[in-house]
């Protein structure tokens, strides 16, 4: 089975990459995606902007493909960053300086506050040919921490402190974290769904 993704996010791209390997499935990013504008993610949720985004890119796609919006709800902050986590301090940085001033806010916003429980979201949408199929959610809880830990993941992933691990999403192993995460959630439902 072989399946498309859309994602201008390196991150995402490496953990829907790890997927297929995990997962033994086909997934192909779509070519030239960088040439493709891409739509403004106007959603208030994250189902309505992951079905925004894949049934836009499913039209470039010979056939199934998949789109992501994912983020970090903060219970203190009412959820926030929520849909807007990719672009939570509108810094106009790209790639690792854009996530590093997103933790910065986030570390500024909950300095005043005690509870530091935070969930990761993710929304995967699968559509063919502009319509959208079905979509899948996962979730996982963890503590955010005073200070940024750990080379490893993007994005919120060195503040995310999953208590079962002992340790930042930041810290862990790829495959660990996909094994808990989120995405590997809303990854393996998908492919349940694919193969019922
Ligand atoms: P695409 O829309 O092109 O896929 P994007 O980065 O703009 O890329 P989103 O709008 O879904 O995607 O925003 C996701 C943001 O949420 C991402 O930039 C991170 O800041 C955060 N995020 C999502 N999943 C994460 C994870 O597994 N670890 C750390 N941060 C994550």
């Amino acid at each position: 089975m072989k399946l498309w993704c859309a994602t201008g996010n390196p991150g995402k791209l490496r953990e829907f990459r790890l997927a297929g390997h995990v997962l033994q499935i086909e997934v192909e990013p779509l070519p030239d995606l960088k040439t493709i504008e891409p739509p403004e993610e106007t959603g208030d949720t994250f189902e309505a902007n992951a079905i925004l985004k894949a049934e836009f890119y499913s039209q470039f796609a010979s056939g199934p493909l998949f789109a992501d919006d994912s983020g970090l709800a903060v219970d203190a902050l009412g959820g926030a960053p929520g849909v807007l986590s990719a672009r939570y301090a509108n810094s106009g940085l790209a790639g690792h300086d854009a996530d590093e001033a997103n933790n910065q806010l986030v570390l500024k916003n909950l300095a005043a506050h005690g509870d530091r429980t935070a969930r990761f979201v993710c929304v995967i949408a699968l559509a063919e040919k502009g319509k959208v199929i079905r979509t899948f959610r996962g979730e996982v809880e963890g503590q955010l921490l005073h200070e940024p830990k750990g080379p490893g993941g993007f994005g919120y992933d060195p503040l995310f402190y999953y208590p079962p691990f002992g340790c930042t999403f930041g810290e862990a192993a790829s495959e660990r974290k996909f094994d808990v995460s989120h995405r590997g959630n809303a990854l393996r439902q998908m492919l349940q769904y694919l193969t019922r």
